[in-house]
């Protein structure tokens, strides 16, 4: 199982991720946390990727692609994984297929969780008054939603034309998310996904 969960910001995509891995028996990757660990540690990594973060930016794609490709290199990815917040840009596409090429491993499905953008910003707002986390002010957020739908959201339609792709409405509990989540990659798996 290679599955990726992609969506805007807030959006559930790292909320499901923990669900689905654990359902499949793969690790859940989120480029979002190892950022996160690495800023808390202060590496050089870290710095550099807190100074794109803070601001709503993405972490420059030669600095992301390495670090992905360092992980998915360790052993517990051998059999399958659940990437989180990542790819995001096409360039990160490219890199992925290359990774998963030189493995002889295939992609097996791509969740697509959407959401209106007002419920985005409520629930990461929310976040921000519970976990303060840096880059949930209301500026930073409009940002990382302009940033999702410039250079994330057409990557949508590279997996549809894939036949990968699965939409899945990402708005109602976590629970009835999971459940929908499973019936699409059951349909998809099927063959009459899209
Ligand atoms: P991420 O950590 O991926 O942050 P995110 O897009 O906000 O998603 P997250 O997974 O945290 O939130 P979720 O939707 O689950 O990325 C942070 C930053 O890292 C990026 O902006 C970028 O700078 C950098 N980065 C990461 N990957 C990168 C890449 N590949 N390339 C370049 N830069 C990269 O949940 C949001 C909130 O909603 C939570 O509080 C949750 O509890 C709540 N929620 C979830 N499901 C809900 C539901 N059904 N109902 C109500 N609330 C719900």
């Amino acid at each position: 199982m290679r599955l990726l969960l992609m969506g805007p910001p807030g959006a559930g995509k790292g909320t499901q991720a923990v669900t689905m891995a654990d359902r499949f028996g793969v690790p859940a990757i989120s480029t979002g946390d190892i950022f996160r660990a690495h800023v808390a540690q202060q590496s050089e990594l870290g710095r550099t990727a807190q100074r794109f973060m803070d601001a709503g930016e993405y972490v420059p794609d030669e600095v992301t692609n390495a670090m992905l490709g360092q992980r998915l290199s360790e052993p517990d990815c051998a059999d399958g994984f659940l990437l989180d917040g990542y790819p995001r840009t096409l360039q990160q596409v490219a890199e992925l297929d290359a990774i998963l090429e030189r493995g002889g491993a295939v992609l097996g499905a791509v969740v697509l969780l959407d959401a209106d953008p007002d419920e985005l910003v409520r629930r990461l707002l929310l976040r921000a008054r519970d976990q303060g986390r840096a880059d949930d002010t209301e500026a930073v957020i409009r940002r990382r939603l302009e940033v999702y739908a410039a250079e994330t959201a057409p990557l949508a339609a590279e997996y549809a034309e894939r036949g990968l792709l699965a939409t899945v409405d990402g708005l109602g509990s976590v629970d009835e998310v999971a459940e929908r989540i499973l019936a699409a990659l059951t349909t998809l798996s099927a063959g009459v996904g899209g």
